[in-house]
């Protein structure tokens, strides 16, 4: 069994972007997430059996061949909020206006989890990036703006290693021709 989770993949250009803002804009006693670990999770999955693992990318081999004939475009994200989730200490980027595709994705892989039996949790889905974790309270220099680009996203492996959590993509599907 593995600890698995849907996300949404961040170039290393919007990765560094993202750590070089934190780098300028915040100085927390908090811990920072790994520019290589920074992505947008769709569907947290939790303990998946192997059997399990394989129905959920063969559904996405089959959502999203690539098709020649329909060209899809890269979707933009506007990072504009810099924001705390209090309870689980973490703080993160939104946004305002996040494209509609990406949380119907969202939606669709959730419901396949659940077809499956893999629990999902019943709150609305709220698109982030975490970037501390550990985080007390906002800070008072709270505004950002971050043009991101999402082309793809990933099954990923949550791995313990003794360098902390890492984030291993399984297997990634475009959302670009
Ligand atoms: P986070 O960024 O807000 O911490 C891998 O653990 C990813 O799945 C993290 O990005 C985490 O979100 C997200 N996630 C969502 N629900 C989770 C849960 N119940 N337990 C652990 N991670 C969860």
């Amino acid at each position: 069994m593995k600890r698995l989770f849907f996300a949404l993949d961040l170039n290393d250009t919007d990765k560094h972007t993202i750590t070089l803002w934190r780098e300028q804009h915040l100085s927390l006693t908090a811990k920072p997430v790994k520019s290589e670990n920074l992505h947008i999770t769709l569907a947290f999955l939790g303990m998946v059996e192997p059997e399990q693992q394989q129905t959920l990318m063969e559904f996405c081999d089959q959502q999203f061949l690539p098709q020649t004939s329909q060209p899809k475009k890269h979707f933009n994200i506007d990072c504009n909020q810099l924001a705390l989730f209090k309870k689980a200490k973490a703080l993160y980027l939104g946004c305002q206006h996040f494209p509609k595709p990406l949380i119907k994705l969202a939606t669709l892989l959730s419901q396949q989890a659940i077809e499956l039996g893999i629990i999902q949790e019943s709150r609305q889905y709220h698109p982030h990036i975490t970037i501390y974790r550990k985080a007390k309270s906002l800070p008072d220099n709270s505004k950002c703006q971050l043009d991101l680009t999402i082309n793809s996203f990933s099954l990923y492996h949550s791995k313990s290693t003794p360098d902390g959590v890492s984030y291993i993509p399984l297997k990634t599907w475009s959302l670009v021709q």
